[in-house]
């Protein structure tokens, strides 16, 4: 179906010629036989005669239910709209004005576009992705003489904070030689583990010595006063983490309101229109994603517009498998016996895995066991190592994970946790000498009886 767009001048278009068009090209409505024909010598489809007359309307429309988006001077708008709708009734109006005059809805329903929101949507972030851009420029400048650069993170980088140091080489066009991703504390946690593996992401880690040997340092999610080492003045300071203190740094950015360094990331990468790889956007999502919790937490609308743009780019299949770590083969025997052992307790679902080999496996299963129909709560447990390890989760809602757990097992070990996520770990030792018995049938025992205490208390 084609759009048809009324306007006396050639406004619309010039607004909208270069516009791609879905089908068949727009019908321009207009005024002045000499307009009409300008326009069609230029290739558009126009038809003239006077906007206020619906027989001009009648030959344009062919069925009546075309679109047509109409921008006229307010003072002929209500004639206008009243022409229209005499010959269009059924017709969808878009109405481009920019007044704060209500349309009148006696005369047409019609949507009012305010031109207001061109600006908005448009004009506004062109003029901050210019502002971006010779931004970029100034920091490819200064980074041009570095030979060696080093970009540092925290200690245990976190999925945010890999895939900001990965976008910052990509940014200045450099390589894991001229330019190695670094942290102090290495890369322990698991799924911080599964993206450098999955991505095959190389990251160093350094001793503090090291960074005399590098000509420039950046920094990307941190701040120089996060870490223990003292570092002088660096280069750069990009994070979204409030300002603990003075930043020494030739440029920073830091954008407390963000959710995440992987968004300002993505908007210097699009500024300079340099190209994401299918690798670096899925690494961005996953920043994204984790450090806003899916962007539950702290996410704005710049984390969902860089969320959307690297939504198309990203590989999914490698996402999921990251999010989602695979199951050793042995791990089905433990969750056969997970399953044979659960007991479902007024909405917590409680499970004891005895002795096993992967310790990772205990949460992946308190997160599975939360899927189970009524479960509102898991609280899944196993001995690693002389310790028992417990794990909780619950649906999100209800009483944090963390208090729950800090109140039920804080006496006997390290216990602790979030909203949604906790976990305690005791000591065999200090099991047997503060509750008792030791079989699996007693600690499952033992740690219902705690949980559900502290859940009523
Ligand atoms: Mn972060």
């Amino acid at each position: 179906m084609r759009y048809v767009l009324v306007c006396p001048d050639d406004f619309l278009f010039r607004l909208l010629r270069g516009a791609p068009t879905q089908g068949e090209p727009p019908l321009y409505i207009v005024e002045g036989r000499a307009l009409r024909a300008r326009i069609a010598r230029r290739g558009g489809a126009a038809m003239a005669g006077s906007l206020e007359d619906p027989a001009l309307y009648r030959r344009a429309f062919r069925n009546g239910r075309e679109t047509a988006l109409v921008a006229v001077p307010l003072a002929r708008r209500e004639r206008i709209l009243e022409a229209l709708r005499a010959a269009a009734p059924q017709a969808p109006l878009v109405v481009l004005k920019d007044d704060a005059r209500a349309l009148d809805p006696a005369v047409a329903s019609a949507t009012a576009l305010p031109t207001a929101a061109i600006a908005e949507r448009v004009i506004q972030p062109e003029l901050e992705r210019a502002a971006l851009r010779a931004r970029a420029d100034r920091l490819r400048a200064h980074f041009a003489a570095a030979e060696r650069l080093l970009i540092m993170m925290q200690d245990d980088p976190d999925p945010d904070a890999i895939a900001s140091a990965l976008a910052l080489r990509a940014f200045l066009g450099r390589n894991k030689a001229s330019a190695p991703i670094a942290t102090f504390g290495g890369v322990t946690r698991p799924e911080n583990r599964a993206l450098v593996k999955i991505l095959e992401i190389e990251v160093e880690e350094i001793k503090a010595r090291a960074i005399d040997d590098y000509d420039m340092i950046a920094m990307v999610d941190v701040q120089p006063s996060f870490f223990e080492e003292r570092f002088g003045t660096v280069d750069l300071v990009i994070d979204h983490h409030p300002e603990e203190g003075p930043v020494r740094a030739h440029f920073k950015d830091i954008r407390p309101a963000y959710g995440a360094t992987s968004t300002i990331m993505t908007e210097y990468l699009r500024a300079a229109e340099v190209k994401i790889t299918q690798k670096l956007a899925t690494a961005l999502l996953y920043g994204i994603k984790s450090d806003t919790l899916h962007l539950e937490r702290g996410g704005t609308k710049a984390d969902m517009e860089a969320f959307a743009f690297l939504y198309m780019l990203a590989n999914h299949n490698a996402l999921r498998r990251i999010e989602r770590p695979e199951l050793p083969n042995e791990a089905l025997e433990v969750l056969a016996l997970g399953i044979s052992r659960r007991q479902l307790v007024q909405g917590v679902l409680f499970s004891h895995l005895g002795p096993i080999a992967h310790v990772d496996l205990i949460p992946q299963f308190a997160d599975f066991f939360l899927q189970v129909e009524g479960v509102e709560w898991s609280v899944l447990s196993g001995i690693v190592g002389g310790e028992l390890h417990i794990s909780v989760r619950n649906v999100g809602y209800l009483r944090s994970a963390g208090e729950v757990v800090r109140a039920a097992f804080g006496d006997l070990g390290g216990a602790g946790g979030h909203r949604a996520m906790a976990k305690a770990v005791i000591r065999l030792k200090e099991w047997r000498a503060d509750v008792g018995e030791a079989s699996a049938d007693a600690i499952q025992h033992g740690i219902m009886e705690r949980f559900l205490r502290a859940l009523k208390g």
